[in-house]
């Protein structure tokens, strides 16, 4: 009997070097503040959303690092959370009177 060794292997090249099973997403979104305390706030709210695993403002650039699932959230989301919260992003202005009610500290120039 021949051994009739037919070699099933499939080529297991992908061309996707993004990892499988997560819609992990990262965005930079401008935020902006003054403080710490803005920070806390800031990035707590974004948070507070849905998907966002994580946030990262840097009071120096006023950019937010954000990692978030993207099948659950998106940057137009979490951007609308923190405006809500006071602080004016790239794409959402925070209402004038959530933003009167910040302390003074934080009340960024608009
Ligand atoms: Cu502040």
């Amino acid at each position: 009997m021949m051994n009739n060794e037919a070699s099933g292997e499939q080529s297991g090249h992908q061309d996707d070097d993004t990892m499988e099973n997560t819609n992990m997403t990262h965005a930079k979104l401008k935020v902006l503040g003054n403080c710490t305390m803005c920070k806390s706030r800031i990035e707590e709210a974004a948070k507070a959303v849905k998907g966002v695993i994580s946030a990262n403002w840097d009071v120096n650039t006023k950019m937010i690092h954000l990692g978030f699932d993207s099948e659950t959230t998106s940057k137009n989301g979490i951007s609308k959370a923190i405006a809500r919260i006071g602080h004016d992003t790239e794409l959402d202005k925070a209402p004038d009177d959530v933003y009167n009610d910040l302390p003074g500290c934080c009340l960024f120039e608009r």
